[in-house]
């Protein structure tokens, strides 16, 4: 489990401008697709010595302004469902009566807590800090978000009380290790059902057992001769209850079990269409890089006309999601349930794929050569050689000159021909760029086709 860090503050102290430096992605290989929210609540982080996951909170209004209750109430949820805290203040406006009231809130509900003090670029730190340790929370740390100020040694000091997760689960290359299938979407999509139907009417007593929050259940099966563990996300069933699912939808849970798994299922609802919270948990599945099967159920019961509506949405809605596979089923009646397991061995031999440099720099050169790259102030972008920097997601580095000016048009059509070539439907493939003009010098196994030839006739030489 990644830990879980809540930002909470009186509006304006910098909470979403923190937010966004703790969750951007850090070497920007995630382009800004079309359709994709930007503006989110919820994220990814790997800024610090662990990876985490990061809440954004409204501001917490308080003293004479009022209280706004919806906001307080989204605090403290974001507060239970986190492990740790970071309380934000303004270094330049002071303490306030709605820092108190959030001090309060963290102290009733936070697990840990840290404080700290924004916008403190330019100031002294002691000074800054001085009148904040009347909240009792502490020694107050001063930071400045919008400028980066302090903010690694904020995270090393919040995560080094972390357990860092478990080394080299990401890649997933052994072939006897199970396959982790995260199955997720909002109450009601159907997931329970799909599960149940994925495993078999015998396994449902699984699901008969209540859990927390925060937990998902892990069930595992297996399918000719293949060992695979569904994540499965669904609510929990009240044994007083058992017909009545009471499903509370938490997007940390999502987080958490698209983090556990190679693969995610995420299920919509054909009957209700796309909506904003499925778009923007596809989205948070593609940041992550995680291959991805879609399913659109409940399609029993539409007419064709609504059958065309929802393909419709599909594309329009997400257009980021052009790679990933769409299978429209019933869970209820079973239709086309079976086709979910072969698309999710798809989409994770696309994911694991090794593409050689050889192969990937031809690839680049056929591109280039079939499209060329624009001029920038009248010298052409030139992309020299391409090779693989990890896999699920393919991570396709490429070397050559002002590759930071490449339009996202032109990132779009590359990553468009290496997934013809190298078949990589069902994950998102990622680009990097690298300038300058011999960077695999004095390291191993990262030549280019060139260098490797070179390499190949010394060690003929040598060995004579
Ligand atoms: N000088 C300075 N300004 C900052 C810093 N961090 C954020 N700001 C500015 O403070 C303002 C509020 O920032 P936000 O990140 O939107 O604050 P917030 O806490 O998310 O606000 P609410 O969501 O409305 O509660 C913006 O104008 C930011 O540019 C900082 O470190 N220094
Ligand atoms: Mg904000």
């Amino acid at each position: 489990m990644l830990p879980v860090i809540a930002l909470i503050g009186r509006p304006n102290v910098g909470k979403s401008t923190l937010f966004n430096r703790l969750t951007r992605s850090r070497d920007a290989l995630v382009a800004d697709y079309p359709g994709l929210t930007r503006d989110r609540k919820y994220g990814f982080g790997k800024l610090g010595p662990i990876p985490y996951l990061a809440i954004d909170t409204g501001g917490v209004a308080g003293g004479e302004e009022g209280v706004d209750e919806v906001t307080v109430d989204q605090t403290i949820r974001a507060l239970q469902e986190a492990d740790a805290a970071i309380i934000m203040v303004d270094g330049r406006s002071g303490l306030t009566a709605a820092d108190e009231h959030v001090a309060e809130l963290a102290r009733r509900h936070a697990k840990k807590t840290w404080l700290v003090v924004n916008k403190a670029e330019g100031l002294d730190a002691d000074v800054a800090n001085s009148e904040f340790h009347a909240l009792g929370l502490g020694e107050p740390i001063a930071v400045s978000a919008a400028h980066g100020d302090r903010i690694g040694a904020l995270m090393d000091d919040v995560l080094s009380s972390f357990a860092s997760p478990e080394a080299g689960s990401d890649d997933g290359a052994d072939d006897d290790r199970e396959l982790r299938i995260a199955v997720i979407g909002r109450p009601n999509v159907g997931k329970s059902t799909l599960v149940n139907r994925m495993l078999g009417e015998e396994r449902l007593v699984v699901f008969a057992e209540p859990g927390t929050t925060r937990d998902s259940v892990a069930v595992p099966f297996e399918r000719n001769d293949r060992k695979y563990v569904l994540i499965d996300t669904a609510g929990i069933r009240r044994k007083a209850r058992v017909h009545e699912v009471i499903e509370k939808f938490s997007i940390i849970k999502a987080l958490q079990a698209i983090e556990q798994a190679e693969v995610v299922i995420a299920v919509l609802d054909a009957q209700e269409g796309v909506t904003e919270q499925d778009v923007s948990l596809l989205g948070l599945v593609m940041e992550r890089g995680r291959a991805l099967v879609v399913v659109a159920n409940k399609w029993d019961g539409l007419s064709a006309e609504q059958r065309r509506k929802v393909r419709d949405d599909l594309e329009r809605r997400l257009p980021f999601l052009d790679f990933a596979e769409r299978i429209t089923i019933s869970a209820l009646h079973g239709t086309a349930v079976g086709d979910l397991l072969p698309a999710v061995e798809r989409a994770f031999k696309a994911a694991m794929r090794d593409m050689s440099t050889a192969e990937l720099t031809r690839e680049l050169e056929a591109a280039v050569i079939a499209h060329a790259p624009p001029l920038v102030r009248g010298r052409r972008i030139k992309l020299r050689y391409a090779h693989q920097g990890g896999r699920n997601p393919p991570v396709i580095v490429i070397h050559g000159n002002q590759t930071d000016k490449l339009p996202e048009a032109f990132r779009r059509y590359l990553i468009n021909r290496f997934r013809k070539a190298f078949k990589l439907k069902g994950t998102p493939v990622r680009l990097a760029f690298k300038k300058g003009k011999n960077p695999f010098a004095g390291r191993r196994n990262t030549l280019t086709p060139r260098q490797e030839r070179k390499r190949k006739r010394l060690m003929k030489r040598v060995k004579k």
